[in-house]
């Protein structure tokens, strides 16, 4: 992937970021990510489907309820929407070939500000498309999904498909219909429905059971009209328990996978599993790529990472080696992202004002993917992990144990193999034996 500067260079005195290896002590190098280095039978690029969130990286001011923008971009002066998004896309595509992303995801506000009028909005993302379009061309960078913001206009305030008022929904419906035109037309791979404001903040005031069938109806007719007009991606769903709302109704993995289970919904809708949600429901994100995976539903990721003192979502960089080690095991395990890929759902702190500090937060968090997903296929293919896993299972796979796994047997005749067996084994689970193989590894 060459870099592709537009009219301007934003990223001034930082060149292309190439793999140095263990030995390099260039801050602006990868030390674990080499892009075409096989693991586990597949180049690691194939495997981590990198992708730059447009929000963060260009949008994110770095303000927060007590202060001032912190992050003043040079993209960002044009009075003219368009052209001021174009700028942004010039800094963004600068910013993902520089560092080689192969990928990155939107949301419709991201890409060109938006007004109340949808006319006026449906031509800035028809414009800003076209634009984009053309980068994406030259430089070979794809949208992983695309999505539309449907929590920060003041009138999503109650929600937007669950929204009690039916003139919000359709307003919802307006912005959905123009990024499922933008992803089609940029050829996204995914569509993700982050629903932010469907939940409520008070009991009182909410029907539930309507809201929650509207939402199921509002994902079918977006589904559709997707799917008529050529789509043949995924669609996701990504779980968050709260914040904005006080519930929201994708609490987590389980929760989506029975109601798309419910509005029969299952063979468009995948999950899209971010770190700092599962941990906000207080899962980790094993727990939320294991649930996923074993339902066949693990779609995509959002990665980032939450602060262990503060309760909501910080959207800090990955670099917890540990947990993504135990991630990679599941996604190893379940033959990686199916079809999505990594998204760095995650922001540089509101201190952090160089702009080389995008660049840091971004290299850490591959070189800490790409180094658990090395240490991952290790203890698959070198350690007795999953002997162990296997074995502790190993009543069932013959005898009685099986003959229950397949149904065979009624509960009287469980209780009378159990009065003809002995008491139970002490069996140890072996836990710290297994924690110490994942440091060994890593
Ligand atoms: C917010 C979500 C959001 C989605 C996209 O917490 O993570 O950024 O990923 O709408
Ligand atoms: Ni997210
Ligand atoms: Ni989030």
């Amino acid at each position: 992937m060459s870099v592709l500067i537009g009219e301007k260079e934003y990223f001034k005195g930082i060149n292309k970021i190439k793999f140095e290896g263990l030995e390099s002590e260039n801050p602006l190098a990868f030390r674990w990510y080499d892009e075409n280095k096989i693991v586990a039978g597949k180049p690691m690029k194939e495997w981590l489907k990198f992708a730059g969130a447009y929000w963060h990286s260009f949008c994110g001011t770095g303000a927060d309820p007590f202060g001032a923008p912190t992050h003043l971009f040079e993209w960002d002066q044009k009075t003219d929407a368009v052209e001021r998004a174009k700028d942004k896309a010039d800094a963004a595509f600068e910013f993902f070939t520089k560092l080689g992303l192969h990928y990155y995801c939107f949301h419709d506000v991201d890409a060109v500000d938006y007004t109340n009028d949808i006319v006026e909005n449906e031509r800035r993302l028809a414009a800003i498309t076209d634009y984009l379009k053309k980068k994406q061309d030259a430089s070979g960078v794809q949208l992983l999904w695309g999505t539309a913001n449907l929590f920060s206009n003041a009138k999503y305030m109650n929600g937007a498909s669950t929204n009690p008022d039916f003139t919000v929904l359709t307003h919802a419906a307006a912005q959905v219909k123009s990024a499922i035109d933008a992803t089609i037309k940029l050829g996204g791979t995914g569509y993700t429905f982050w629903g932010g404001r469907e939940g409520y903040m008070s009991l009182l005031n909410t029907n539930i059971k309507r809201e929650k069938e509207h939402l199921a109806t509002f994902l079918k007719v977006s589904r559709d009209y997707a799917r008529a007009n050529g789509f043949k991606g995924s669609f996701y769903i990504e779980p968050k328990p709260c914040e904005p709302s006080k519930h929201q109704y994708d609490y987590d993995a389980e929760t989506v996978i029975g109601f798309l289970r419910q509005f029969d919904l299952l063979n468009d809708f995948k999950l899209n599993l971010e770190v700092n949600h599962a941990t906000l429901a207080g899962h980790t994100m094993q727990h939320e790529m294991q649930i996923a995976a074993d339902a066949g539903l693990l779609g995509s990721m959002d990665a980032n990472r939450g602060d262990m003192q503060n309760g909501w979502d910080t959207d800090q960089f990955p670099n917890n080696i540990n947990e993504l080690t135990e991630c990679m095991l599941i996604f190893i395990e379940a033959g990686g992202l199916n079809p999505g890929g990594i998204n760095f759902d995650a922001k540089i702190r509101r201190n952090s004002t160089d702009p080389a500090d995008l660049f840091y937060a971004h290299i850490g968090g591959m070189d800490a993917f790409a180094r658990a997903l090395i240490a991952a296929d290790q203890i698959l293919q070198k350690s007795d992990y999953k002997k162990i896993r296997a074995n502790r299972y190993a009543s069932y796979d013959a005898g009685h144990g099986k003959n229950f796994e397949n149904g065979k047997l009624s509960l009287t005749q469980l209780r009378d193999i159990a009065a003809q067996s002995a008491e139970p084994e002490v069996i140890s689970g072996k836990q710290e034996f297994l924690e110490n193989l994942i440091n060994r590894f890593i």
